[in-house]
């Protein structure tokens, strides 16, 4: 067998107003679009993707959320609505995917080795989340290959943020290791926004693109000097500054997806290069990937 690999990865996130304003047939709700600029950066990322092969997508994703230990799907098949909680005039999808089980208990495997706390979700009726449904629409929406996904366990609000970081390190790892092992080609999604501090109120129009613009010139300031270490390959100082970043601009890499993805890539530095940033409601989102090949 030969070795296996990570091809991409990517900062992916996931705002349900995304996939709202596509129109697909999954998503009940109606738009008339909005958010072109972050739409238009994932159909680049789209298409830098096809020009690889790759097996399985591997999300990592903040709405996940599990207090004892980190969580991988473990049913080879999901199928339900989901509804977003704060969104559910914008986002009630059905979905219907399935999930590479071998690699998820494989990964498990591995960070059990590691030492962290896991777990086999294997109840049939869970539902998915939908950080990890958006991520995946966008980036591959034909739905054509299986997943795996793993929870976002907050040690940082339990415990503390160098425990959250710690862990997410041995877990990236862990994620290699498993990918390497297994013989496959894998897509690493983190599925997170940037700056988290988001407006309140909703405009009347959702997609009424004259209301949208980013909360705060501090969130702003911080999610340029995040995106420039990420397009300078500057990624072990990018997650030496993440508490910071993360406390400053309550950024959703409190979920600690993006340092996961870091050290899945063994800390590039090779630039990302970067698809797209916008706001969404407030909150700064950049679409970034990262290609070893380009290394
Ligand atoms: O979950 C989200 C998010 N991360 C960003 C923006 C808006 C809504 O939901
Ligand atoms: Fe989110």
């Amino acid at each position: 067998m030969s070795k296996g690999e990570i091809v991409m990865g990517a900062l992916a996130p996931h705002p349900p107003h995304l996939v709202y304003a596509e129109n697909p047939p999954q998503n009940e709700p109606v738009s008339e679009g909005g958010w072109e600029e972050l739409r238009w950066g994932y159909e680049r990322l789209r298409k830098s993707l096809a020009r690889k092969e790759f097996d399985v997508i591997i999300v990592h994703t903040p709405h996940w959320q599990t207090y004892v230990g980190t969580h991988f799907l473990g049913v080879p098949q999901f199928k339900s609505l989901s509804v977003d909680p704060i969104f559910p005039n914008l986002f009630r999808y059905s979905y219907d995917l399935s999930v590479d089980v071998e690699l998820s208990r494989s990964i498990h495997d591995a960070a059990a080795k590691a030492g962290l706390h896991v777990m086999m979700m294997e109840n049939p009726d869970f539902r998915i989340d939908y950080g990890t449904i958006t991520s995946c629409h966008l980036v591959r929406p034909e739905w054509d290959l299986p997943i795996v996904c793993i929870s976002s366990n907050r040690s940082r609000n339990y415990f503390s943020v160098e425990v959250m970081q710690a862990n997410m390190l041995k877990l990236g790892k862990a994620t290699r290791k498993a990918v390497e092992a297994s013989g496959k080609r894998a897509l690493l999604l983190s599925s997170n926004s940037l700056s988290h501090r988001h407006f309140t109120e909703e405009p009347e129009v959702p997609e009424d693109m004259s209301q949208e613009h980013i909360t705060n010139h501090n969130q702003y300031l911080w999610d340029m000097k995040m995106i420039e270490l990420m397009r300078a390959g500057k990624t072990r100082e990018l997650v030496d500054i993440m508490p910071d970043f993360t406390e400053q601009t309550v950024a959703e890499t409190d979920a600690g997806s993006l340092t996961w993805l870091m050290a899945a890539l063994d800390f590039p530095t090779y630039g990302g290069e970067v698809h797209a940033y916008g706001t969404v409601i407030g909150t700064g989102n950049a679409i970034i990937g990262w290609d070893p090949a380009s290394a």
